[in-house]
């Protein structure tokens, strides 16, 4: 077992994993189809940059501004395919933690810069950018918890957060 360090200026040096998704790898999940079609499908909505240990995985995110129709930016979520959960530190920007159980019940938190925040296991977890400048942050994680997509895009999420008379709102669907 190997012991450490990493550091955190712009992004996390060095990283062991770097994901970048489009909005053309995010077509499921935003909830304007016809606005997102008449976007660059090569625009980055967020990178992660993972820094990976034995049993314990940090990653940073950077989720840029931006909409598709008034839904704002965010991160396409998942649940973990273990049971466990998931610390966030936010470090700038405002965004909102949407979670959601497996019985559907939603929850969301604020994130700002210095919001340290709990996603419980059984969880379903996304990020959204709600402000005009980048929302990053990091999050924490076992190395087993993996990432389940497949259960909340056939469930989907029960809201959107979109922007009305230019603030946010949570909206059921
Ligand atoms: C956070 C963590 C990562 C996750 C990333 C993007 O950094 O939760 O595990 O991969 O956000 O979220 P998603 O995988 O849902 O696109
Ligand atoms: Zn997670």
């Amino acid at each position: 077992m190997e012991a450490r360090t990493a550091r955190l200026e712009d992004i996390i040096s060095p990283f062991d994993s770097k994901i970048v998704r489009k909005l053309r790898d995010m077509r499921e999940i935003f909830y304007f189809k016809d606005e997102l079609n008449n976007l660059d499908q090569n625009k980055i909505v967020y990178e992660v940059y993972e820094f990976k240990n034995n049993d314990l995985n940090l990653s940073l995110t950077l989720l840029y501004p931006g909409k598709v129709g008034n839904e704002y930016f965010m991160t396409k979520g998942h649940y973990h395919e273990k049971e466990v959960g998931e610390i966030y530190y936010c470090i700038k920007g405002r965004g909102l933690l949407v979670m959601q159980s497996r019985k559907g019940e939603v929850n969301y938190l604020e994130l700002e810069k210095g919001t340290i925040a709990y996603v419980p296991p059984n969880y379903a977890h996304r990020v959204v950018n709600i402000s005009d400048e980048v929302l990053s942050f990091l999050a924490f994680y076992t190395s087993d918890a993996g990432h389940d997509y497949k259960s909340i895009e056939k469930e989907g999420f029960k809201v959107i957060v979109i922007e009305v008379d230019g603030k946010p709102e949570v909206k059921f669907i």
